[in-house]
């Protein structure tokens, strides 16, 4: 259960925590239709700072722009209050979730003239998958669900109605003793988790899905980064289950799972069934980045 305390920012001004809600006719209740974002705000030594804030506000107007609803504020605006979010809720660490839904108004899967609403909210959110899956792995199955089609759902935007698949498979996973759940795409390749992308490590290589059926997460582009500066090479390329399996090494990434390392997936070891090096050592290069230790990155984080 969340804790009910705080503001939430609701359509240019802040509202009591308990008091934002919304017609239960809201346009996008009914047919999904919203875009949103995941973001961390990470404490650091002096300050807290947000990560990567630019990347996901762009991201934020562009799946709109995917959805076709138009956001009634510019970036600048966008940016400034959910900073503001986090400095009126006096938290140092915190996930922070904007969301662009279609308001009140028509009922009807055309959503004609209806308001393009905007709510940011900001919460205390410690490890996605646990503690334990951060330090010592998770495990994983193969959902038996399948990823969108391209065709059908356009990944490269963040909507809410895409995360029906995401529930769905991730239920699955949880009902048969998971911890999360891999989705291939249509054509049987292995896309992402139900909100990660995946990476595998095999040789002293690392291969990850390439953009045509997934996300285009903010924290895979980091972690793409900041593995080529340490001289590792990184092919976006597509792989196949069996390919997870014989990894020397899987991990997750996600602004919510951070950089997670995966130890069994479909009840196999992978490498050692420990997190391997390649993995915890692109997991401390990132957290040393996000808190504020290493500053070779200042540049991704935004000082709240
Ligand atoms: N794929 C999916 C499907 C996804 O939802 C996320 C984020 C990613 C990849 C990673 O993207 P990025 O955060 O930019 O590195 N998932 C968000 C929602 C999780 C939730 O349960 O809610 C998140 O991590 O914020």
């Amino acid at each position: 259960m969340m804790e009910a305390q705080g503001k939430i920012w609701m359509d240019g001004s802040f509202v009591n925590w308990t008091d934002a809600n919304v017609h239960v006719l809201t346009h996008s209740l009914h047919y999904g239709l919203a875009a949103f974002e995941g973001l961390r705000c990470y404490k650091g030594k002096t300050t807290s700072a947000i990560f990567k804030l630019h990347e996901h506000v762009d991201r934020l107007f562009e799946s709109a722009h995917i959805g076709m609803m138009t956001i009634p504020y510019d970036k600048k605006q966008v940016a400034e209050a959910i900073v503001e979010t986090v400095r009126v809720n006096k938290l140092d660490a915190c996930y922070i979730r904007p969301l662009v839904y279609i308001g009140y108004g028509a009922m009807g899967v055309y959503p004609g003239d209806n308001p393009i609403k905007l709510a940011i909210a900001a919460w205390k959110w410690g490890a996605y998958l646990g503690d334990d899956a951060l330090a010592n792995g998770m495990r994983a199955r193969v959902s038996s669900f399948t990823r969108h089609h391209v065709n059908v759902s356009m990944t490269r935007g963040k909507i809410s109605g895409y995360y029906v698949n995401s529930i769905l498979a991730k239920r699955e996973a949880k009902a048969d003793g998971y911890d999360e759940a891999i989705l291939l795409d249509p054509e049987g390749y292995v896309s992402e988790g139900t909100g990660e992308n995946i990476f595998i490590v095999r040789k002293g290589r690392i291969k990850t899905t390439p953009l045509t059926s997934i996300l285009e997460g903010i924290t895979r582009n980091s972690v793409i980064e900041l593995a080529r500066e340490r001289g590792i090479p990184v092919l976006e390329e597509r792989f196949t289950r069996d390919e997870m399996y014989i990894a020397d090494e899987v991990f997750v990434t996600g602004t919510a799972a951070e950089l997670t390392p995966v130890r069994e997936i479909d009840n196999r070891r992978i490498g050692i069934g420990k997190p391997g090096p390649i993995t915890m050592g692109l997991q401390k290069a990132f957290f040393s980045i996000v808190r504020g230790e290493d500053p070779t990155h200042a540049s991704w984080l935004t000082r709240v």
